[in-house]
């Protein structure tokens, strides 16, 4: 099964954007297995919203490990399926908890046995903060499309489009990120996802 892996920063909207995928298609429970840094691994299947009152937060790193389930898609008379794999936020500076930095020492791991990359930033915070006077901003999102941008089946996905000065978030990403593939998005309202699902599918 091709594995398709979404990170970025914490709380760029990771989670709500695989949880949301799996309602736009209708599916009714995920059975999502856990994979802890510490090699512990475990499953629970969920309903939908049960998994995004769970595990969706506003806090920082409320993931902290590999979170994956599998979706299948209809693709011409068959079907394929795709594990979607969700990832503990990614910080420029080192991170005073252990486990913390484990998770994402096992995020930047991942990247490479996965064959679809989607690359989560936040348009409503970039357009809400000034980039160019403070450049730190971007910094790590622009060294994981360096790395992660030339594997294919690579996408930025710009969220958060359903708030307030994310169109101009949307312009910086699209300038800061020329050359990538830049897919407006907002997970809460759904608006993108067709854009989305077709990017998953054609990379399958
Ligand atoms: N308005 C709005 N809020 C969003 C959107 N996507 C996510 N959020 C909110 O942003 C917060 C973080 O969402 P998560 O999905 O938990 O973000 P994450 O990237 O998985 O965060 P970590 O696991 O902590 O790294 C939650 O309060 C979400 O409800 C969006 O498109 N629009
Ligand atoms: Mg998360």
């Amino acid at each position: 099964m091709k594995r398709c892996i979404v990170l970025g920063k914490p709380n760029v909207g990771k989670t709500l954007l695989v949880l949301g995928l799996a309602d736009y298609m209708k599916v009714k429970d995920v059975d999502i297995t856990f994979q802890d840094p510490g090699g512990a691994r475990y499953s629970r299947k969920y309903p939908v919203d049960v998994a995004m009152r769970e595990l969706v937060g506003a806090l920082p790193h409320q993931t902290k490990c590999l979170q994956s389930f599998s979706l299948e898609f209809r693709v011409g008379k068959g079907k394929k399926a795709v594990e979607l794999i969700d990832t503990c936020g990614l910080t420029q500076q080192i991170h005073d908890d252990p486990l913390t930095r484990k998770a994402m020492a096992q995020t930047l791991s991942a990247i490479r046995g996965a064959e679809i990359i989607i690359h989560v930033i936040d348009a409503h915070f970039l357009g809400s903060v000034d980039v160019l006077s403070d450049p730190t901003e971007v910094d790590l999102d622009m060294q994981l499309a360096a790395f992660a941008g030339p594997r294919g089946g690579y996408c930025i996905v710009a969220n958060k489009m359903d708030l307030p000065g994310a169109n101009r978030g949307l312009a910086r990403i699209r300038r800061l990120f020329t050359g990538y593939k830049v897919l407006p998005v907002s997970a809460a309202t759904r608006e993108g996802f067709k854009e989305v699902k077709r990017h998953v599918l054609r990379n399958l």
